[in-house]
């Protein structure tokens, strides 16, 4: 079994509220939402982070942003819009190394960040 919090939830051996998946991607709410919208969009392969993403990886890319306008859409945002982040590494915020993007809305959020 995966030492991996979110190689476990593809796993399905973490259960998680799974919004949308497809072949390559998955997407779930997150645990600890910081926006009335809070979905995580991963690769199901385990890649660390942005940092760790090479030219082979450009359609897994692809992949992953379609799948947060997915779920941006399918979850209300198109209209008022949303943001997507993904933390890379120490001063990035990363906490969970497993890439991941942030899909996050239904609320005004302020800029720059923290
Ligand atoms: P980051 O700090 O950018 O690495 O974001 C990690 C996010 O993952 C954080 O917002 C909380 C979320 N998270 C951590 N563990 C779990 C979990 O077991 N289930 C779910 N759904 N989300 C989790």
């Amino acid at each position: 079994m995966s030492t991996c919090i979110f190689c476990r939830i593809v796993e399905g051996s973490i259960p998680a509220k799974v919004v949308y998946q497809d072949e390559d991607t998955l997407a779930f709410d997150d645990i600890t939402p910081q926006a009335p919208v809070h979905t995580l969009v991963i690769p199901k392969r385990h890649v660390a982070a942005v940092q760790d993403l090479g030219e082979a990886d450009q359609a897994l890319l692809g992949r992953l942003l379609l799948t947060c306008r997915k779920v941006a859409t399918e979850k209300g945002l198109a209209d008022s819009g949303y943001r997507i982040v993904a933390n890379t590494g120490r001063d990035g915020g990363q906490s969970v190394f497993h890439l991941h993007f942030h899909v996050l809305g239904g609320r005004h959020l302020a800029w720059p960040p923290g």
